[in-house]
């Protein structure tokens, strides 16, 4: 194990240790607080929709319904997907990672609007909360999608309550993306150009770019639904002369580019990795900021590639297929990037590197996958069944939820100032990704052999690999609690971390760790390229 001379000495005065009352967290207007505020609320959401997947996993190991009800079993998927799509995958990266970073990142001493930070971290928790809070009511039966005449017509579940709670976050999704673009416009230090940025903050722009052009269009869907549920008014009710198919292009309007609010960041921590732990320079840097904006761009056209099989003309079936080949094209361009970055690197096996690998093999699958299934004619067969299922926690659990892990270990000594276990850590990575292909994998096989999706009984041919995935769900919960346990630990016994413990570049890196309250004593002045690793940095310490 290698040292170099690191300052190791923890700093007197950082933004942790002025001030422990509840009333100086709570009121808080510093976005590092303001990020473990996030980080604390979307952790609790995290756990209660995965232990809603668990009785999910536990249900399907055998082929019978013996363990939930029907109604519970679909109040069960119902809640899972809401809480994990609106309050999990689309907050994590950006308002934990995120708020943390941005500002370091710019060299500034906060995001441009503090209050309206902590005022979206209300929302944000009020809204989840409130909708956590209808499993009381009666819970909700529609699955995280909401789709009409179902959820305007038949159901009797609290689809209301739970629409006005996705309805209020969104307003906390804006007003994130507003506070990260402004800041991002106006607050960078002198010398960070645009071409400068690190690719953390391009993808955290392109994501804000996203959330809020996209955001609106799901707020007003969501108050159609009201309006027809309430009033009566035909929008989606035929006999009203409404147009069920018009919620369907509405909802992945805004849908398909918010797997784009999920995904985008979660490359943006990647890059940072890849090209700390190989100390090489990013491959293509132009490269990948154009292929970020390409994504967040081409992700606004292809939203039809969802209805294949609603009832959509063939020709724009035809131009939705094609234009979701085209999105394949700038995420591909980026895998390349990462792994032109890798060769002649010189690789360090760290606990975030293992997370990033696993990233870039998860999240190749799920690319490719989602390629088989915008085929027009493969997709006839595997929609709504397993198939589907899988791409899409290949790309979600795979993707965004490694790379938040690999973020959150490798920003872990800057936001407070400690080291977690070496080998813990390698342990938990490695959990994750065996105990996620042993869910997600057999899925494929079984949504290729015909298994719908939402079903709380199947034939019995099915049930090896169901079983298969629900021991996997078992081994990935376990690679979830780990992290809990030991960077938890570390808060209290870690050894402190020093201002640079990877050696790696990066304005966040040059200041202490935890940072001082606001950041900077002085707005550094930036002279050089990013991702500028030397030779020389290659006897940086690793513990
Ligand atoms: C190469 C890029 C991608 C392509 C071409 C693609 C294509 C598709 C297609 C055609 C479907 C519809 C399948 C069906 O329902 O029959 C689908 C479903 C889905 N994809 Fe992807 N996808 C891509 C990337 C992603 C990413 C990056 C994410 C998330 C981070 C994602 C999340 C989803 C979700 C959530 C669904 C299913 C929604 C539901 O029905 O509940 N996809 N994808
Ligand atoms: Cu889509």
């Amino acid at each position: 194990m290698s040292t170099i001379a690191l300052d190791q000495r923890w700093p007197r005065d950082h933004y942790l240790s002025s001030g422990f009352r509840l009333r100086d967290w709570l009121l808080t207007t510093d976005h590092k607080r303001i990020g473990w505020l996030y980080f604390a609320s979307i952790t609790f959401f995290f756990f209660l929709g995965g232990i809603a997947a668990l009785l999910i996993r536990l249900e399907l190991i055998t082929p019978r319904g013996d363990l939930l009800s029907p109604d519970t079993y679909n109040e069960m998927f119902s809640m899972h997907g809401i809480i994990m799509v609106w309050f999990f995958l689309i907050p994590s990266i950006p308002n934990t990672l995120g708020n943390f970073l941005i500002p370091l990142m710019v060299g500034a001493r906060d995001l441009a609007f503090p209050r309206l930070n902590l005022l979206s971290w209300y929302i944000y928790t009020i809204g989840a909360l409130f909708v956590v809070l209808t499993v009381l009511l009666g819970a909700v039966d529609t699955g995280w999608t909401f789709y009409t005449p179902y959820s305007t017509l038949f159901t009797n579940t609290a689809v209301l309550a739970a629409a006005t709670g996705v309805f209020v976050v969104g307003f906390s999704t804006i007003l994130t993306g507003i506070n990260f673009m402004v800041t991002l416009h106006k607050m960078r230090a002198p010398g960070l150009t645009w071409m400068r940025l690190p690719l953390f903050a391009w993808a955290t722009y392109a994501t804000s770019l996203i959330m809020i052009l996209a955001t609106p269009v799901l707020s007003i869907t969501l108050l159609l639904i009201a309006v027809e549920r309430i009033f009566g008014i035909g929008i989606f009710d035929p006999a009203l002369g409404g147009d069920p198919i018009l919620f369907q292009h509405l909802f992945w309007f805004y849908s398909h580019p918010a797997v784009y609010i999920m995904i985008l960041p979660g490359m943006g921590v990647v890059s940072e990795l890849i090209s700390c732990f190989s100390r090489n320079r990013l491959f293509s840097y132009k490269g990948m900021v154009i292929s970020v904006m390409a994504i967040a761009l081409f992700g606004f056209l292809v939203w039809g590639h969802h209805m294949f099989v609603a009832g959509q003309s063939m020709y724009a079936g035809i131009m939705f297929s094609l234009f979701s080949f085209l999105v394949a094209l700038p995420s591909a361009i980026k895998t390349f990037n990462w792994t032109a970055t890798l060769y002649r690197g010189r690789i360090l096996l760290t606990a975030p590197m293992l997370y990033a690998f696993s990233f870039i093999g998860l999240f190749t699958i799920g690319g490719l996958t989602g390629i088989i299934v915008a085929a027009m004619t493969i997709d006839v067969h595997v929609h709504d069944t397993y198939f589907v299922v899988a791409h899409f926690h290949y790309v979600m659990v795979g993707g965004m939820v490694t790379a938040y892990l690999g973020g959150v270990h490798f920003w872990w000594p800057k936001m407070t100032g400690k080291m977690y276990s070496e080998i813990w850590s390698k342990v938990a990575a490695l959990a994750l990704f065996i105990g996620f292909n042993l869910t997600f994998f057999p899925q494929f096989i079984l949504g290729y052999q015909g298994m719908p999706r939402r079903y709380h009984e199947y034939p019995e041919d099915f049930q090896l690999l169901n079983v298969m995935s629900s021991l996997g769900a078992g081994v990935l919960a376990i690679g979830y609690l780990l992290p809990l346990v030991y960077l938890t630990w570390s808060l209290f016994k870690g050894k402190p971390a020093g201002a640079n413990p990877w050696g790696a570049t990066g304005l966040e890196w040059q200041t202490s760790s935890p940072p001082p309250k606001h950041n900077f004593v002085q707005i550094p002045t930036v002279t050089e390229p990013p991702y500028a690793y030397r030779d020389q940095d290659n006897t940086a310490p690793f513990g």
